[in-house]
């Protein structure tokens, strides 16, 4: 096929229109403390479960259509609306990150983003003052997504944080990867990167942002409340409840490492959670 994957049934997608935009510069206040995973280990170990429930999805999420492409801002804003990713793109301009990323199945990767800073969206969306929480939702389209047509989950997948996480400096909205447009298998065309909290926090190819003030019921929450928490916050010394969290496996080497709380970006979010009382931050 066109991309390489091979599969038969896919039509062939036109070229991303955003390609031109990158590489974009690098933020350097943005540092890693191990190499980047490189970009074909990244490409070909993915959680999609829209296309799978196997690491092994990038060829489905080719069929995923990522243009056009409009995100719905909504709920508790000034004005309800919808962009065009190409239109946002040259509204907010994407830069670039180098982030660790550390799924709740105890493996890690590190990359470099390219993308907007949720706070500069939110700023963007006029949220009213009394919103609360900010919902990220990824399209439904069971057509060309099979996972969609499970009944095990409550789709479309839905995640949310507080205002304060989503407007704290970390939180980001990917639109690219490894100086690139964002592959689909990685939530092209744009994706949530919030790297202090367990991986599926970080919602894919989003389509909807609401701004409510009622805390939203995610999908793993959804799914497992026992297991997946809405905060969901890195921390080593609370254990999943089928597994240790103390210990990741940095994939694409054969090492690996202790987790870090706050998956090392404590400096930067330990005040968001300060005066929580009663809440399950880590899990
Ligand atoms: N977003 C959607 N829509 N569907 C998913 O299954 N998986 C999550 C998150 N976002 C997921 C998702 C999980 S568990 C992880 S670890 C990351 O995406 C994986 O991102 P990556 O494949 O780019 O490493
Ligand atoms: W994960």
């Amino acid at each position: 096929g066109l991309f390489g994957w091979g599969k038969k049934d896919v039509a062939p997608q036109p070229p991303d229109p955003s390609a031109g935009l990158y590489p974009v510069k690098r933020n350097p206040a943005f540092t890693l403390d191990r190499p980047v995973t490189p970009e074909p280990i990244n490409l070909g170990y993915n959680n999609f479960y829209e296309f799978g429930t196997s690491k092994d999805i990038a060829e489905a999420a080719q069929a995923l259509p990522i243009r056009p492409w409009t995100i719905k801002i909504g709920g508790m804003v000034e004005r309800p609306r919808e962009i065009a990713i190409d239109d946002l793109l040259k509204q907010l301009p994407p830069e670039e990150r180098l982030y660790r990323h550390r799924c709740v199945e105890a493996w890690s990767m590190a990359l470099p983003w390219s993308g907007i800073p949720m706070k500069d969206f939110v700023a963007f969306a006029r949220p009213l003052g009394s919103a609360k929480y900010v919902v990220l939702k990824t399209f439904m389209n069971p057509d060309v997504a099979d996972g969609q047509a499970s009944p095990l989950y409550d789709w479309p997948y839905t995640e949310g944080l507080t205002m304060a996480e989503a407007t704290n400096e970390l939180a980001f909205l990917a639109t690219g990867a490894y100086g690139k447009p964002l592959a689909r298998q990685m939530g092209a065309p744009i994706r949530l990167a919030v790297p202090w909290k367990y991986g599926f926090k970080s919602v894919k190819s989003i389509v909807s942002v609401e701004f409510t003030d009622k805390r939203p019921k995610t999908l793993w929450e959804t799914a497992g409340p026992g297991e997946y928490g809405f905060w969901a916050n890195v921390n080593p010394a609370v254990p999943h409840p089928r597994w240790s969290q103390a210990q990741e496996r940095v994939i694409g080497t054969s090492e690996t490492k202790p987790t870090l709380i706050f998956n090392g970006y404590g400096e930067q979010v330990a005040d968001l959670y300060k005066d929580m009382k009663g809440e399950k931050l880590f899990m």
